[in-house]
């Protein structure tokens, strides 16, 4: 990585410096405040200090690297002593789970019917304490009716968190979640379905300073929309842009992403953002993450509070617990699910009936 010390009048000139000369794929390493000059700290000129660097790896040689370690070496291609060890792992790992599988289905009441579309639900990473909710409702359930009862009773757990909501209750709209989800992208979607189809006079709002690249993703939304956009460095930018964008309908907040598990992001984002405001705070989450991994960062969000949750990638897995598992388990209203990359088609309001049939995939015979 080439890292590089810049110090500027203010942080968008630092920004504008390190783009052109390092690109932008350049990344934030440090910022922080500078006084120069000045008698006894008198008179001196406000500056920044910023750290930036870029991975300079040409992505040739990237590749290469990547192709080094998934090719098997012509050595390896009789099975070795350790993936013997990882088979035998497995087997093992395999055999503990029929076995809980089989005591799982000993010790449940459940009909045959129903554990089968338990094991499915399962296989979707629908929360073990949803399904043990599921199981006792529908024990006496007659077999030829599971299939049809348990598509009822999805639909009627989901419901309240789904209701078609042509738009968001509050007037700022705030996007978080960990790097890569689709933040911007699921943004730009939600803008264009405000300007295009509601008629609103909108904004956008980006906290994103960390990647020089991020900014410039926005601001060709925004400028394809035709809608301004302020970029915040700090909470007094923040309650500039605020101010700016009164007389607007709805303002859209991009953040960072990071990574998560960084309390410092978490941190900075309530740093920035003064909750004085009406704030929609909309947890952005990809369904190609496992269900577990979903949790800790929604956990770790929820220090800031989270209104509702997108659910990002559907076209990229089948599976879709999470969608019973944060709103039936976590009451958490779902506002949209993403289904690729083209913006502004590709996103929709999901209905409680197409939760359930896409949990329970077609009805089969009894
Ligand atoms: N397959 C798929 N890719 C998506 C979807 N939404 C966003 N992406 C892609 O995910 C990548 C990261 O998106 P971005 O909006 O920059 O994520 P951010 O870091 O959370 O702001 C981009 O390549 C997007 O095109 C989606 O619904 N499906
Ligand atoms: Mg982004």
């Amino acid at each position: 990585m080439k890292i590089k010390r810049y110090v500027a009048p203010s942080m968008p000139e630092a920004m504008r410096l390190i783009r052109n000369e390092l690109g932008s794929q350049a990344v934030i390493l440090n910022s922080k405040p500078l006084r120069m000059g000045g008698i006894l700290g008198l008179f001196a000129k406000k500056q920044v200090e910023v750290v930036a660097g870029v991975d300079v790896t040409p992505a040739f040689q990237k590749k290469e690297a990547m192709k080094a370690e998934v090719t098997p070496s012509p050595m390896t291609e009789a099975v070795t002593s350790d993936e013997l060890g990882i088979m035998k792992q497995l087997d093992e790992l395999k055999r503990k789970r029929e076995a809980e599988e089989a005591e799982r289905s000993k010790s449940s009441r459940a009909t045959p019917a129903l554990q089968h579309l338990l094991q499915s639900l399962r296989e979707h990473e629908v929360a073990a304490s949803v399904l043990q909710h599921l199981e006792n409702d529908l024990a006496e359930t007659n077999p030829s009716e599971v299939y049809q009862k348990a598509n009822e009773w999805i639909q009627q757990k989901i419901a309240p968190y789904v209701e078609e909501r042509r738009l968001f209750p509050k007037k700022y709209i705030m996007l978080v979640g960990p790097t890569g989800v689709g933040k911007t992208t699921t943004l730009a979607k939600i803008a264009s379905k405000y300007v295009i189809e509601h008629q609103k006079k909108i904004a956008f709002i980006t906290t994103d300073t960390y990647r020089i690249g991020a900014v410039e993703q926005l601001r060709t939304y925004a400028y394809i929309l035709n809608v301004p956009v302020e970029v915040c460095y700090n909470r007094d930018d923040f309650k500039e842009a605020i101010r700016k964008f009164q007389d607007y309908d709805y303002v859209f907040i991009d953040t960072a992403g990071r990574n998560f598990k960084e309390e410092k992001y978490i941190d900075q984002l309530k740093e920035i953002v003064h909750y004085e405001n009406e704030v929609e705070k909309v947890l952005v989450l990809a369904l190609t993450a496992r269900y577990r991994d979903m949790v800790r960062v929604y956990k770790q969000f929820q220090t800031i509070g989270v209104d509702s949750i997108i659910l990002t990638k559907s076209e990229e897995t089948d599976i879709l617990g999470a969608a019973l598992n944060f709103t039936f388990h976590h009451q958490q209203p779902l506002a949209y699910i993403t289904n690729g990359q083209n913006v502004p088609d590709d996103i929709f309001a999901p209905s409680a009936s197409y939760i359930a049939k896409t949990l329970l995939g077609e009805e089969r015979d009894a």
